[in-house]
């Protein structure tokens, strides 16, 4: 029973001062540094969508951030453009120690499709391969943290969850988005999927 620690999208834009802040974003950093030390495994995620991704609302006429499309895949927010691959917004939060990760996920890279999670993109059904990488491994539990708790954190440990590894959300080292009501939404949904919240 081998157990990894899930950083998640912990990058420029994410933070204060980014393209799509969350609100305290960098607060959660040193703490991160320290769990990453004691962990026996440390994944990080990174968002990396290519310049014109289908998920930024600029991408779409008349649509402002945060307005809700049907996309062909189901629902999607609309964001203002934000880690664009190569760019300062998408590179890790300086403050972050990254010595320790021993796997870089990247996702959100297909034009048409986003990917909040780590284990699927928002069709639920395109993998990213980081499954077969945690099993081949033997690693069955996961503890997640990072940005944000009500998007990316959530619908990692989600899936994480639903595929059979045990999952742990550490809100402290977490910090959510918000949109009407989604940060209360993503806890309820984390505690029926049988993920533990502390
Ligand atoms: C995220 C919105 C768009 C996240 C990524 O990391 O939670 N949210 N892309
Ligand atoms: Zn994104």
């Amino acid at each position: 029973m081998s157990h990894a620690l899930i950083v998640i999208d912990m990058q420029n834009d994410f933070c204060p001062g980014g393209a799509l802040a969350v609100a305290g974003g960098d607060e959660i950093v040193a703490g991160i540094n320290t769990r990453m030390a004691d962990a026996p495994c440390v994944i990080l995620t990174q968002d990396w969508h290519p310049a014109g991704h289908s998920s930024f609302a600029s991408q779409h006429e008349g649509r402002a951030p945060m307005d809700v499309i049907e996309a062909p895949y189901g629902p999607q927010v609309l964001w203002p453009d934000h880690c664009v691959q190569g760019s300062t917004g998408a590179a890790f939060h300086p403050g972050l120690d990254t010595t320790r990760a021993e796997l870089i996920l990247r996702k959100g890279f297909r034009p048409e499709i986003d990917s909040y999670s780590a284990f699927f993109e928002n069709d639920q059904r395109t993998a990213t391969g980081l499954e077969g990488y945690l099993r081949t491994r033997g690693i069955t539990e996961l503890e997640f943290v990072g940005l944000a708790t009500d998007f990316c954190v959530a619908w990692s440990a989600l899936d994480a969850a639903r595929l059979g590894f045990k999952a742990r959300v550490l809100t402290e080292l977490c910090r959510g988005i918000d949109l009407d009501g989604s940060l209360a939404q993503a806890v309820s949904d984390l505690r029926a999927a049988g993920v533990t919240v502390v």
